[in-house]
């Protein structure tokens, strides 16, 4: 039976005429899907509920922070623990050292971490970081991924080496961005192409090593150590961009998963529990160019913030003192991909998964999924009523086909069964 939406609705007009396009960050709206995004008043668990008391089992997440799922009782302790003592003093405090400290415990390539407020400034820190510490002035990216929507980094997908960065948004100017360049992913030839060209002149590489943008790309086995050497061999910077991947694919990350040490990691989600956190760090030779210490600035007023700190460490201390967590995503996720896959192929529907523990995405499409051109090939419209069949049956996917999903800690396999049969059901409307 359809469900209503008709709460959401109302919000949804009441939003739209106070805020752009009613959202606070566009995926939200439901464009790539349509239909009426709901509104979310409430989650615990694996699940959340909408204005219309709408119920469903949720693998967004938050987009990646809630792996311990929502309203986890260790974080909103911490939380409200730490709001009784004061929510925010623009000075240092203890939390900051102690989540410091457990991410820096987790991440031998860092030396030293730096707290912000979200992924952006995150990714954006590290890119100034790099473009200081070589002295140069080039960037890499990869096409399919993102990294938040600072200027240098809103670019539209190139065409290889030859083509510098074109502005990907409208306000961006073509000289903020003449310095990226936007290279196929997975395609170590393309690197060391650019690396041919521009030798001596990149500063860095930045990178999701597991791709979570374009929906979710694993790299190709020796992908990401090709990159290192390349990188290497012209003293240019390895930024891995583990906003998504941090904590998520494995306690240490990627960079634990596939045993590649980065000049800098950017992490952001889970290491805030659902709080803005974003945070850039690497070995102190590089670090210590950080104002106060040295040239590069980069500041914010909420930045180590007490409640965000305390959310972050009650989660990365969950996570660090039961690891059997990451072993049961693994098989619970790798249950439900192959599932839900194999109802797809049941119904005639082509569908191809990808999956790095617990995060994961199935794309409409027959091609093995290894790069932007190939999650392009994905028949959009059938995601759309897929998205639209399970939200119908209670099941809360990333509104977008190029977007990753993901598992919490919170989930049980009556909640995988049920996303089963839900999956069973969708597929039946997706041909039509
Ligand atoms: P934020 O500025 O949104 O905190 O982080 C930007 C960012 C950086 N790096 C990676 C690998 C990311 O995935 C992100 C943000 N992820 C998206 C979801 N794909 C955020 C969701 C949204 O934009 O609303």
């Amino acid at each position: 039976m359809a469900r209503r939406f008709d709460k959401s609705r109302e919000l949804r007009l009441r939003a739209e005429a106070v805020i752009p396009g009613g959202v606070n960050s566009p995926v939200r709206a439901f464009r790539a899907v349509g239909g009426d995004p709901p509104f979310i008043t409430r989650g615990e668990g694996a699940r959340i509920w909408d204005a219309d008391g709408n119920e469903y089992i949720d693998y967004v997440g938050s987009w990646g922070p809630l792996i311990l799922g929502h309203a986890a009782p260790a974080v909103v302790e911490a939380v409200i623990e730490a709001a009784r003592r004061g929510t925010s003093f623009g000075a240092s405090t203890p939390a900051e050292i102690d989540l410091a400290e457990a991410v820096l415990d987790a991440y031998p390539s860092m030396e030293n971490v730096r707290f912000v407020n979200s992924g952006t400034e995150a990714t954006m820190s590290a890119i100034r970081l790099a473009r200081a510490y070589t002295q140069r002035k080039y960037i890499v990216k990869f096409e399919g991924c993102y990294h938040g929507h600072a200027d240098a980094l809103l670019v539209k997908a190139g065409s290889g080496v030859a083509t510098l960065g074109i502005p990907g948004s409208a306000g961006v100017p073509e000289e903020f961005v003449q310095f990226t360049l936007a290279l196929p992913y997975n395609d170590p030839s393309a690197v060391e192409e650019a690396f041919k060209k521009y030798k001596g002149e990149i500063a860095c590489v930045i990178v999701e090593p597991v791709v979570g943008n374009m929906g979710c790309v694993p790299p190709q086995k020796g992908y990401l150590d090709a990159l290192r050497y390349l990188t290497s061999r012209d003293n240019a910077l390895l930024i891995f961009d583990e906003v998504m991947t941090g904590f998520r694919v494995a306690f240490g990350g990627a960079q634990e998963l596939y045993g590649t040490r980065p000049d800098l990691t950017t992490l952001g989600k889970i290491i805030g529990g659902g709080l803005p956190v974003g945070a850039y760090g690497g070995p102190s030779d590089i670090m210590d160019m950080i104002a106060p210490l040295g040239p590069v600035y980069q500041a914010g007023t909420l930045s180590g913030n007490p409640l965000a700190m305390a959310a972050g460490l009650a989660t990365i201390r969950q996570l660090r003192d039961n690891r059997e967590i990451y072993g049961r995503l693994e098989r619970m996720a790798a249950t439900l991909v192959e599932m839900v896959t194999e109802a797809a192929r049941e119904a005639g529907v082509q569908v191809t998964a990808n999956r790095v523990g617990s995060m994961f995405t199935w794309f409409f499409t027959p091609e093995t999924v290894t790069d932007w051109l190939a999650a392009a090939t994905c028949d959009t419209q059938k995601f759309g009523r897929f998205h639209n069949g399970m939200l119908n049956a209670g099941v809360y996917l990333p509104p977008s086909q190029f977007e990753a999903a993901f598992l919490s800690a919170a989930h049980s396999d009556e909640d995988i069964s049920q996303t089963v049969a839900a999956a069973r059901e969708a597929c039946s409307g997706v041909l039509v």
